[in-house]
């Protein structure tokens, strides 16, 4: 794992787009995102339980796995989004960025790689991407009933109730 702003200047979006300002785990978790290295399946299955996951499911994100809609699978991740239900994802392989919003508005962007696991808040903007590397398997964890349709930033949604219910703790 690795974490830093984003530096917001053009090109490809699986580049490392490094601004040089890294961000902590610890500043991580005052946006509500907690990050985890876990080696072992059952570390994670702990936690899924703890939190209330039953299901999940695995996605390979290559141009193998996906043929001729990787690319637009790829841009499609990469739409600015929030879920109403918390979001886990666990890598089993390969890596990726998540890019998370700062109280700021700004990008902090993620290195995930094998074994990290990562927790995004109700209602926090993100988004996703593949490096340049163009391979990750994930494993996605959702709750019972899942509500992790990704619903795409707009200014409809800066009123919905789970987006003003993060805003609101994460400045307490
Ligand atoms: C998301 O919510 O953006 C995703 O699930 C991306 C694919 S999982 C690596
Ligand atoms: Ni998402």
């Amino acid at each position: 794992m690795k974490a830093y702003m984003y530096d917001g200047l053009p090109g490809d979006q699986r580049l490392p787009h490094d601004s040089g300002r890294e961000v902590g785990i610890d500043a991580l978790a005052k946006l509500g995102v907690l990050y985890y290295h876990l080696p072992e399946i059952d570390g994670v299955n702990q936690l899924a339980a703890e939190r209330g996951y039953k299901n999940r499911d695995e996605i390979r994100v290559s141009p193998e796995a996906m043929g001729d809609v990787y690319e637009d699978k790829v841009k499609m991740f990469f739409h600015e989004h929030l879920h109403e239900d918390e979001e886990i994802r666990y890598i089993r392989g390969g890596q990726g960025y998540f890019d998370v919003r700062s109280k700021d508005d700004e990008w902090v962007r993620v290195l995930l790689a094998k074994n990290d696991l990562l927790i995004l808040p109700p209602g926090i903007y993100h988004r996703f991407t593949t490096d340049e590397s163009n391979y990750v398997h994930a494993m996605r964890l959702f709750k019972d009933e899942p509500k992790w349709t990704p619903l795409n930033r707009s200014s409809d949604l800066d009123v919905n109730t789970h987006r003003q219910q993060y805003v609101q703790d994460s400045n307490d």
